[in-house]
Parts: structure tokens; C-alpha cells; sequence
């Protein structure tokens, strides 16, 4: 399968530029002619810098706002908590462009053969066109081994390459040459306001083959070049350092030759990338350029291959926006070109930064979920003073967003005083165990976080009128209900969602005390607590599972929140088999969502398509990742939320929900193919990962499961194989020898006693 997305014009907007980054630096490369124009980042480029945001008043005003929560009095205490509980300020910094580089070719005659292309199995851009009779060529890529954006430029007739290189920033910077063959475009963010906020410098080298290099004020001149290399380098002093250091550092310790370059890029990218394969069968779509395959999609075209493409640029995507020693993925990846960002391109805490890792570990990438674990470490020394000042609690506590700088307190509106920012961050602590097995991790870094999270809700927790343990105050997050007055909120308490989380999150601090063989007590009283928590409602009147903790009505029945069904994923405490009327309510409140148009987002598109996986309606995933693609994609594939804002959590959501429509995995039971579509008829994952420690291959044909091979990547286990109705299990090998295998009480579901480290392989016939 081809692992290209490509056109045949330059991009003429921002969201036509094709992304490409390490994880720290970012470029969005236009691929223009005569001028190439590529847009550059540094992830850490904020504005502002580290402040106290805690409000001591909010304390004080607490028990009167839960006391008006409880005798629903909703709008006195929305207007209370607004004017006494919000931090203060009650915003976020924002995060800013590095620049642009400028690549300005001197071609008089008109451009043919002009191909532009994204490679992923290469993670490496490239150009090529002909003019007057020339073929010129980029090749651009930018290395995690090296700290370096790398741009190749060539041409086909020697000392025919003529450019004008600049570095430029509309805003709080300058650039200039330095020597005959580098630029310093170096800045602050803000910096003549009264907050200012990073400083940062770029410094691009060039060498040239054959012609030479002048140097005039801003701009360096290739003259009558066969090829040439730009190097750029980017640094800042968000940890202190000093950004011309590092830069001159960077470009003095780079290998010497560009083929270097690009064998140390290629080695490491594609150690990450080739880990997952995906066939989803062909079809003559395959041979267009991506806006037209697109296009098609958009008229009613089936294109397995661009799903394939989809999925593998969801992981491509995260590789280049979140690597070990970088900040994680933020609402934008690295990608953002404006000053002023939608949502400040901000970490929202509420769905967003969560969705950004929900394919990390499925889809074989749990280097690049680290990230977000030591981003999380970074937040609880502020959420700590956060949960002391605001609301007397020990542990630590993140609100709705967040940004560089420890922000931790409520922020926007009332909406933003939502208690369950750091404890849905902690199950991805746990997710990451479960995929690894890596008890030190839990041990040391995890529990930790995991520990002090539930701790903050051990604390938040009280008894409502009736008696039972909820959260006051809380919200179902940015959604509004109508009160039997006829007026509504957004505030109020027990939240369904809320009890999902913490119900999650006590039972997993449970589960690792065990783990890892301590706090045995602290166990106990999360059991306690669980016992009492405010139980899930299934409203008798219309069977869908309640959202908030009276049967409300909802002003907004397609919100594009689905924050109620988190049990069902990313969570597990509802399931098909486990649960069915759970399920079944489920069911109905999606159906009713949809019903009057929810997913218009692409993250709620994508997070809709997961829950069709999980109650395992392959056409309903079928249905949804079209609607992704053809609603909330744009032609350089990136995800969209209205008014067509790029925003990368859909992108990485899509990829997580094509994973969960192939493989399920509950520990000990892996689940093979539970939703997949029709349209799939043939096709093969590779390398997929389960919880439990395990790597599995799929192969299916004409819809049926044919074949599964998995590697146990730990400790001698019993593992349950769920497996399609139409299949029957024949046999199970290991190196080439038969394993026996167990028929269970389910028809579906076979036990397989797998040793660590080798690869088993089954067989299926039809039954
Ligand atoms: C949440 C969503 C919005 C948007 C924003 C960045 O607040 O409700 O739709 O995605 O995050």
C-alpha cells in the first residue's frame, strides 16, 4: 500500500501546507513556486510565563455553592462560584509561530510536471517540477537525532540553482545575516508588552555544492548552485537556556554530509513507524492525489486505502508532535501559524489532550505517550496549591485547560470549575501500564500520579440529599440542562461523567496498589468510597443513560459532548457482555445525539465512532469515519472543527477508532475484528498492541477472519481469543508445532495458553 498523500499543485492556504515536525520543532511546507514558503514552530513558544493563578476567595464561597447546588438553586450558585471560585486570571497564555522560511527560486519560464508529496513511510516531504527545461527538486524532513529542519534543494542541470533565502516573523522579531552563509531571526514573544513571554532564535545555515553564498542584510543569495542544504536550528529559554547556544550548538554537532542526515532520520522514524502496518483492500482511488480521493469520498466513493492512509497519518501525526523529551501533542500538534490560535492552541483537559493519546499505545507508538506523563508531572505542584487554596483538598486537581506554564485553576466560565481534569489524565497513566507491563513505571512515575489524583477526589467527594457520594460542584462538560422551572445550567452536581471517572480511577489505584504490592490502606479507602458512590441512572423515561444525576432535559440534544458515555470509551465499566442494559442505554442516548446532529466536530465524530466499535456495529464505525473524512478533514487531511480550525485530536481519534474496530483488548481477552466493516472486505493489521503486554496481526478475507498472530510480550498467560461469529478456531502453531487450545463456556471465545516472548500463530476456518 502506498503511503503517499500528494498533489498535483502547491498548497494555496495554510490547511492545503503539508506538516511535518520531531516532536519539538514543526514546519508546515507549502511547496510553492517560484517561492516556496515554509511555516515554522518550536513547541515552546508561549506567551506569558509561570504566574500564581489561585484565588483565595474561592474557599470561603465553596460551602455555600455546594449548599445551593444541592437545594437546586442553580442559577444563585452559578452566579456565586462565577463572581468568587474562578482563578485568577482566569485564562490561559498563548502558544505563537516561530516564523516562516522564505525560498524564493529565480525561474522565468512556466512550471510543468509539478508534484508535491508527503511520505510516511519515509517522514520526508518532497517537490518536484520542471522549468525551462529543468528539473528542480525538495526534499524536506526534520530529524529527532539531530534537532534540525533539513531542507535539500537540487536542480538538474548544473549551476543552474538561483534562490533567495530569508527567515521572517510578522511579529517581536528581526532577522539578520551572520557571516556569508547563515541567518539569526531572534525574538521574544510580547516583548513590549507588559507580560512578555519566551525568547527564541532560529538560525538556518546553507551550504551549496558547486556556485556560492552571499550574504546582504536578511537575505542569503544561492547563486549558480548545482545543490544546496539549508539547515535550521531553534531554541528558546523556556528551561532556562540560551537560545543562541543552543542553536550553535546544534548546528556544530550535525553530521557532516546531508546523506547522513537523512540515514539518521530515516533509521529512527521509521523504527516507530513500521511498527503498524494496514491493508484495507485497494481500490483504483489509490492512483489520485489526495484531494481528489477526498472529493470523491465527499460524492459517496468507497476508498479502503485512504482509511488506511487516514490511520497511518493519525500515527505519523503524533510521532511529529509529541517524542520522549518533548511537551505532548497540543491542541494543534505543533502546528500553528497564528498569533492569536483558536482556543490559544492551548491543552484542554476535558476531551481534547486525552484524544490526542488515545491510538499511543493501540497503534505501537507508547514512546510517544511519555510526553504527556511528564507534562502531568510538571502540573502537580501547581495542582496541589490549586486543591489546597481553592478548595481545602490534599492531592492535585487540573480544570478544563491548561498551558506551559502550570496553569491549574478554573478558567473561561463557570463551565471551567470541572474537578476532573487531572483524574481522567491519570487513566491514561494506567492504560500505559496495562500495554506495557512496566511495573517500575507504575511503581515510580505512575501510582504516584494516579494516587495523589484520587486523593483530591477522596476529598471533593460529599453526600448529596439522598445520601449518596458525589462531586459538588460539576459539570458534564460545556453541556446544559433544563432545570423543571424551565431555566437552565451548565452547574450542578454528580455529574455522570464525574462518577464514571472517579468510580475508573479508585478502582485503578486499587488494581496498581496491588500491582505493585503497597498502600494497602489507601486501597481500602477508595473501596470504601467506591461502595457509596452515587450509582449510573438509566432514565425510565426515554431508556438512555442519564447525563447528569436527575433526569434532566437537554436544550442541546446534539451537543457534541458525549462526556456521559466515557464508561463506554475510553473507559470500560460498560461493555456489551459485562453490562447490557448499560450498553443498551448506551446505545439509545448515541442514537438520540446523532439524531439531531452530534458529531460536528471531528473530535466528536471520532469519539462517536468509538463507541460504535465497542457495541461492535462495524457499519455505524463504517459511517462515521466517512462523515470524518468527508465533514471535518481537510485536503491536507488534517482534522477540522468549526469554522474549519484545524485541530489535531480528531485526526489522532480516527486512527484510535479504525485500531478499535480491528482489535479490543480487556487484559486477558483480546477481541479479533469485533466491528469491522463490510467495505473492508479483505485486509491485514500488523503489529497492533493489547493490554496485557501483547503485539497482534489480523488477516481477514472477504469479511472473514482468517488468521491472527500474537506475540506475547511478557509473562507466561492464560489468553482468551474472542473471535467473530463466522469463525471457527482450527488450529494454533508455535514454531510450527501445535499448541493445544481450550473451547470456553462462549462459543466465541477460545483460551490459549501463550509463553512469553514467542509468536503464535492461528488459523481460522469459517463455521
Ligand atoms: C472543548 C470543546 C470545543 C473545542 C475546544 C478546544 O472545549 O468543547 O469544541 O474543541 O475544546
Amino acid at each position: 500500500m502506498s503511503h503517499k498523500i500528494w498533489y498535483r499543485q502547491a498548497a494555496s492556504e495554510w490547511l492545503e501546507a503539508l506538516p511535518i515536525g520531531n516532536g519539538r520543532l514543526g514546519a508546515m511546507v507549502f511547496g510553492s513556486v517560484p517561492s516556496e514558503r515554509i511555516q515554522l514552530n518550536e513547541e515552546t513558544i508561549w506567551g506569558g510565563g509561570y504566574q500564581d493563578t489561585t484565588n483565595p476567595d474561592a474557599l470561603e464561597a465553596l460551602p455555600e455553592v455546594r449548599r445551593l447546588l444541592f437545594e437546586g438553586k442553580n442559577r444563585e450558585a452559578t452566579e456565586l462560584a462565577s463572581r468568587r471560585m474562578m482563578g485568577n486570571p482566569s485564562s490561559v497564555q498563548s502558544y505563537q509561530p516561530l516564523g516562516n522560511l522564505d525560498i524564493a527560486f529565480s525561474h522565468s519560464a512556466p512550471v510543468t510536471n509539478y508534484r508535491r508529496e508527503l511520505d510516511l513511510s519515509a517522514g520526508v516531504i518532497r517537490v518536484s517540477y520542471r522549468s525551462g527545461g529543468i528539473g528542480f527538486t525538495r526534499e524536506v524532513f526534520v530529524s529527532a537525532p539531530d534537532q534540525l529542519l533539513v531542507i535539500r534543494l537540487t536542480c538538474s542541470r548544473p549551476g543552474h540553482l538561483n534562490a533567495q533565502v530569508r527567515l521572517t516573523r510578522e511579529q517581536d522579531a528581526e532577522c539578520g545575516a551572520f557571516g556569508h552563509d547563515t541567518l539569526i531571526l531572534k525574538g521574544q514573544v510580547g516583548r513590549d508588552t507588559d507580560s512578555p513571554g519566551v525568547k527564541f532564535e532560529a538560525r538556518l545555515n546553507v551550504e551549496a555544492e558547486e556556485g556560492w553564498i552571499r550574504a546582504d542584510n536578511d537575505t542569503l543569495t544561492v547563486v549558480c548552485a548545482t545543490e544546496a542544504t539549508l539547515f535550521l536550528a531553534a531554541g528558546t529559554d523556556c528551561y532556562g537556556e540560551n537560545p543562541s547556544q543552543l542553536c550553535e550548538k546544534t548546528l556544530r554537532e550535525r553530521p557532516h554530509t546531508y546523506k547522513a542526515h537523512l540515514r539518521r532520520h530515516l533509521k529512527e522514524y521509521q523504527g516507530l513507524f513500521e511498527r503498524v502496518s494496514l491493508d484495507l483492500g485497494a481500490s483504483e482511488n489509490e492512483a489520485l492525489p489526495m484531494d481528489e480521493r477526498l472529493e470523491n469520498v465527499k460524492q459517496g466513493a468507497d476508498d479502503p486505502g485512504l482509511f488506511a492512509l487516514y490511520f497511518q497519518y493519525g500515527r505519523y501525526l503524533l510521532m511529529s508532535a509529541s517524542r520522549p523529551g518533548t511537551l505532548p501533542a497540543n491542541l494543534q500538534g505543533v502546528w500553528n501559524h497564528l498569533y492569536s490560535p483558536p482556543w490559544n492552541s492551548d491543552y484542554h483537559t476535558n476531551i481534547n489532550l486525552q484524544m490526542n493519546y488515545w491510538h499511543a499505545e493501540s497503534t505501537n507508538l507508547s514512546e510517544c505517550h511519555l510526553p504527556l506523563f511528564a507534562y502531568m508531572n510538571s502540573l502537580v505542584e501547581s495542582g496541589a496549591r490549586t486543591a489546597e487554596v481553592h478548595y481545602g483538598a490534599q492531592g492535585w486537581v487540573v480544570h478544563h485547560l491548561s498551558d506551559i506554564w502550570g496553569f491549574t485553576t478554573p478558567a473561561d466560565g463557570v463551565w471551567g470549575i470541572w474537578l476532573m481534569g487531572a483524574a481522567w489524565l491519570c487513566s491514561h497513566v494506567w492504560e500505559h501500564y496495562l500495554f506495557t507491563q512496566d511495573r517500575t513505571f507504575l511503581r515510580e512515575w505512575g501510582y504516584p500520579l494516579m494516587r495523589s489524583a484520587a486523593l483530591f477526589l477522596l476529598d471533593m467527594l460529599v453526600y448529596d440529599p439522598k445520601g449518596r457520594l458525589v462531586t459538588n460542584p460539576s459539570h458534564s462538560p460545556e453541556n446544559r440542562f433544563r432545570l423543571p422551572d424551565g431555566t437552565e445550567s451548565m452547574f450542578t452536581y454528580g455529574a455522570t461523567m464525574d462518577l464514571q471517572i472517579a468510580s475508573e480511577l479508585l478502582t485503578n489505584c486499587i488494581n496498581a496498589s496491588q500491582r505493585i504490592g503497597a498502600d494497602e490502606n489507601f486501597a481500602f479507602h477508595c473501596q470504601a468510597a467506591l461502595q457509596k458512590l452515587a450509582p449510573l441512572q438509566v432514565s425510565p423515561k426515554t431508556g438512555r443513560l442519564q447525563e447528569w444525576i436527575e433526569d434532566y432535559e437537554e436544550p442541546e440534544p446534539g451537543h457534541r459532548h458525549i462526556s456521559h458515555l466515557y464508561a463506554l470509551y475510553p473507559g470500560n465499566q460498560i461493555s456489551l457482555r459485562a453490562t447490557p442494559e448499560l450498553a443498551l442505554a448506551c446505545r439509545k442516548s448515541l442514537e438520540h445525539r446523532l439524531a439531531h446532529g452530534g458529531g460536528h466536530t471531528g473530535w466528536s465524530r471520532a469519539w462517536i465512532t468509538h463507541f460504535w466499535a465497542r457495541l461492535e456495529e462495524g457499519e455505524l464505525v463504517y459511517e462515521n469515519l466517512k462523515e470524518l473524512l468527508a465533514n471535518s478533514t481537510a485536503n491536507n487531511l488534517f482534522d477540522l472543527h468549526p469554522p474549519g480550525v484545524f485541530q489535531i485530536d480528531g485526526n489522532c481519534g480516527g486512527a484510535s477508532a479504525i485500531a478499535e474496530a480491528l482489535l479490543q483488548s480487556h487484559e486477558q481477552t483480546l477481541t479479533l475484528l469485533p466491528a469491522l466493516p463490510r467495505v473492508w472486505a479483505t485486509g491485514e493489521v500488523k503489529g497492533l498492541r493489547a493490554r496485557g503486554g501483547y503485539t497482534a496481526g489480523i488477516k481477514w478475507r472477504e469479511g472473514r477472519l482468517t488468521e491472527a498472530r500474537i506475540h506475547n510480550d511478557f509473562r507466561k498467560a492464560t489468553v482468551f481469543v474472542r473471535v467473530p461469529n463466522s469463525a471457527k478456531l482450527e488450529s494454533v502453531r508455535l514454531a510450527g508445532r501445535d499448541v493445544v487450545f481450550y473451547a470456553t463456556p462462549e462459543p466465541d471465545v477460545y483460551q490459549v495458553l501463550m509463553s512469553r516472548s514467542n509468536e503464535y500463530v492461528l488459523r481460522f476456518g469459517a463455521r
